[in-house]
């Protein structure tokens, strides 16, 4: 099973026609005077996408989605409209209409694929619940589910994902931001070789990829995209991806020192050299001097890191 997941994900993938793995970059959104700017997120998109990512995620947990209107979502689309086969959109909220009304724009803007988590906040709701959450957005639009039960309180397993494509859902695949590699394979096992499976955590691409898992969706693509390309490259040295990975792993947790969230806009500036504005509270940005020692310490762990 092992060496025959490998074999096929370092071919051409027949549902994605395109080649694996594939690197998903959730990307921030760029706030100023607290409303989005499309202008900065479409600078850092395009700087993205030059550096090797495959597809950009919008307004998934790094691109603060939760905090943004459905006509913010919209005007993030709308901005990166030039992307849209390149691009996934996260649709789920608590509001059913509203999540159908992204996924039919994500339609009609022709969008690689829609992704969602599953209705977060209320515990202990029935699976029976989730299913049919699942199948009617993916009833609109291929669905990515987006497993996090640290944020969302719930656990996607392969046997809901299979109930929702036995009710006729179009479940294309599961982003699984768990960090255990044995979780994310159970997908692979029980739904076939074709149910895409994409790893969440930044801390285990190499071991995900090299196990036959399909890609990564990363937050920390969004301040080293090149360290991301190299950990998960399946033909390059198994020694030189393992020490990207170690990189991104020291820089992911750099930034869960000063609240990642916010981190992440000011490691794209001391990484990448260009503003990306700020986070929208509350997610509340960095003050100076915070900002500099930040940036102090991510060049010892990166020294290729741009001065400032
Ligand atoms: C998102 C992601 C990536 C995260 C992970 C957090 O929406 O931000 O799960 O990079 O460290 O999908």
């Amino acid at each position: 099973m092992y060496c025959e997941s490998v074999k096929n994900s370092t071919l051409a993938s027949k549902r994605w026609n395109s080649v694996l793995p594939h690197r998903i970059v959730p990307v921030i959104t760029p706030f100023r005077a607290n409303r989005p700017d499309v202008q900065k997120l479409l600078h850092h998109s395009q700087s993205l996408l030059n550096d090797g990512m495959d597809y950009l995620f919008l307004a998934g947990t790094t691109g603060l989605g939760v905090s943004l209107s459905p006509d913010e979502k919209i005007s993030l689309l709308n901005g990166l409209r030039e992307f849209a086969p390149k691009l996934l959109l996260q649709v789920g909220t608590l509001n059913l209409e509203e999540s159908m009304k992204l996924a039919e724009q994500a339609k009609n803007s022709k969008l690689h694929a829609i992704v969602s988590y599953p209705p977060y906040f209320y515990p202990r709701i029935s699976d029976e619940w989730v299913v049919k959450y699942f199948v009617t957005l993916s009833k609109i639009y291929p669905l990515i589910v987006y497993n996090y039960p640290l944020a969302t309180g719930y656990d996607i397993s392969p046997a809901i994902i299979k109930k929702v494509l036995q009710n006729g859902g179009n479940v294309i695949g599961i982003k699984d931001t768990l960090p255990d590699l044995a979780h994310m394979l159970t997908f692979k096992y029980e739904l076939g070789n074709d149910f895409i499976v994409y790893s969440g955590p930044d801390t285990i691409v190499t071991s995900a990829v090299r196990s036959g898992i399909d890609g990564c969706v990363a937050g920390s693509a969004n301040y080293v995209p090149e360290l991301l390309v190299k950990a998960t490259d399946l033909q390059a040295k198994l020694s030189e991806s393992i020490a990207a990975q170690k990189t991104i792993a020291s820089l992911a947790m750099l930034a869960r020192k000063y609240g990642q969230w916010a981190a992440n806009y000011y490691l794209v500036k001391a990484i990448r050299g260009y503003d990306v504005g700020e986070p929208r509270a509350p997610i509340y940005p960095l003050g100076q001097a915070e900002e500099e020692k930040l940036a102090a310490e991510a060049r010892e762990i990166y020294p290729l890191v741009k001065a400032k």
